[in-house]
């Protein structure tokens, strides 16, 4: 087992990571830009190393000044995180060239899932339901025609280098896919450098369902079922739960089989999220995302796991400690996400933080690196919480997640938390009923944004 690990990040997955090194006995060592000097993961950390000034391009994103943090501190491996550098193939590449082990999955599968054609074409290939579609990247308008005539309209233009929902164009007809085409050939040319583009089936009404899976690079691999992240604003998700309410247990069997199946036979390793729209009893792959995700605790709480701990696990060579027949889901859970924004723009609002109280009781966590008194900063991603819930069934999770968003403070900024007391009072939140699309109309008719 490693006895020192570097953690390539900051705010609540810095802590996350700490928290789970220390109760494996690990020491961690927490690496922080010229903006974090006060940021509670440099002080929860066992030591602190300064890797650049405030932009991310010139800290959490220097992947010299990371790996030099190693050899100062003797860091044997590095966790990620999530975002900056956690699905950088070449950042695991470079790691490894210099004896340092990355915690998550080979440089290779980063690679392969990074570029969305080739996501999708081995995702097919292993036996995972895809969206029909074009086979590859659409060279030209006319293989664009001839693709969009074979699937039926609607469909939708998609960057092979995009991912996270940019990039993308729907065309409601054949008179449309022209524009289409033409503009998300030019958009994804300048927001990646790279042009290609591919075309699928557009899905109406579909949901965000996404598999948990982990594997030990052995060949062996599990599922912990689904995620229903549908409730999105400009593709970040806003609110989280497990089990999906639109979710049998024969059909997350089912599906989590074949998605176990499928990272076993690549000798997948660490934690990976395969998502899918879901539609009338369909399940299609969209992506597949090679890192821990930010929604990862409603997983935990359903199945009493640590993630982390199993990630360094598998990383150090060792065994994971459950495996598929060890795993039973024990009620429900709800994540919101606790942004510093400002109603109704959604606009970032960081500042000085007068106090900052966390909720408690029975089957309530708080992740997040808030403290009374703390600035924060405005370099950096607008997330500063996130609440989650546990219950016996999912009434009694929404229940307890009312009672603790009432017991949540956080003085000085303005945060999301009142969105989240106003959604709470939508009977189509309460029953489940929801879309990847509701969200965004519902704050439309709300706010008219
Ligand atoms: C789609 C789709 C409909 N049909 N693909 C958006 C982000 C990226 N991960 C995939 N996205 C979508 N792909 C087909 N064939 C609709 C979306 C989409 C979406 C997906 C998940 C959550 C929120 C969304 C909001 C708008 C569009």
């Amino acid at each position: 087992m490693f006895e020192k690990i570097l953690i390539a990040n900051r705010g609540e997955i810095a802590l996350r990571v700490i928290r789970a090194c220390r109760e494996m006995g690990i020491k961690s060592v927490a690496v922080h830009s010229t903006a974090d000097s006060d940021a509670m993961h440099v002080r929860m950390a066992d030591e602190s190393i300064c890797i650049g000034p405030a932009p991310s391009s010139e800290s959490y994103l220097n992947k010299a000044a990371i790996i030099s943090a190693c050899e100062i501190t003797g860091a044997q491996a590095v966790h990620p995180g999530y975002g900056f550098l956690s699905e950088n193939a070449s950042f695991a590449q470079a790691l490894e060239d210099h004896g340092i082990t990355f915690i998550g999955p080979s440089a290779e599968h980063i690679r392969i899932m990074g570029d969305k054609i080739t996501a999708k074409e081995t995702a097919k290939a292993l036996g995972i339901p895809v969206v029909p579609g074009s086979d590859g990247g659409v060279a030209d308008f006319e293989a664009a025609m001839k693709a969009a005539e074979g699937i039926g309209f609607p469909v939708i233009i998609k960057a092979t280098a995009g991912g996270g929902g940019r990039g993308m164009k729907v065309a409601k007809s054949a008179e449309e896919l022209e524009m289409a085409f033409r503009t998300a050939r030019s958009e994804a040319k300048n927001a990646f450098g790279n042009d290609e583009v591919y075309i699928e089936k557009y899905l109406q009404k579909p949901r965000h369902i996404e598999i948990q899976v982990f594997g030990d690079g052995k060949g062996n691999a599990v599922h912990l079922g689904e995620r229903d992240c549908s409730l999105q604003r400009r593709h970040q998700k806003v609110f989280e739960e497990a089990p999906g309410p639109a979710i049998t247990p024969k059909m997350r069997a089912e599906i989590g089989t074949i998605c176990a199946n499928a990272v076993a036979k690549i000798n997948y390793i660490g934690a990976g999220t395969v998502e899918f729209l879901y539609e009338d009893g369909n399940f299609y792959f969209i992506e597949m995302n090679t890192r821990l995700q930010v929604e990862h605790p409603v997983t935990e709480y359903i199945f009493g796991v640590d993630l982390v701990r199993e990630q360094i696990r598998v990383a150090s060579g060792m065994e994971m400690s459950f495996g598929q027949d060890d795993l039973e889901i024990n009620g429900h859970a709800i994540e919101v996400r606790i942004n510093a924004e400002k109603l109704p723009n959604f606009a970032p609002c960081p500042g000085k933080v007068r106090t900052f109280h966390a909720p408690g009781g029975l089957g309530v966590r708080m992740d997040s690196a808030l403290y009374g008194g703390y600035s924060i900063p405005p370099h950096y991603d607008s997330l500063i919480g996130k609440l989650i819930v546990h219950g016996r069934d999912r009434p009694e999770a929404m229940a307890r997640l009312k009672r603790a968003l009432g017991e949540l403070i956080i003085d000085g900024i303005d945060s999301s938390v009142p969105l989240f007391h106003m959604l709470l009072a939508e009977p189509e939140i309460q029953n489940g009923d929801y879309n990847i699309h509701w969200l965004e109309k519902w704050l439309a008719a709300k706010f008219g944004n």
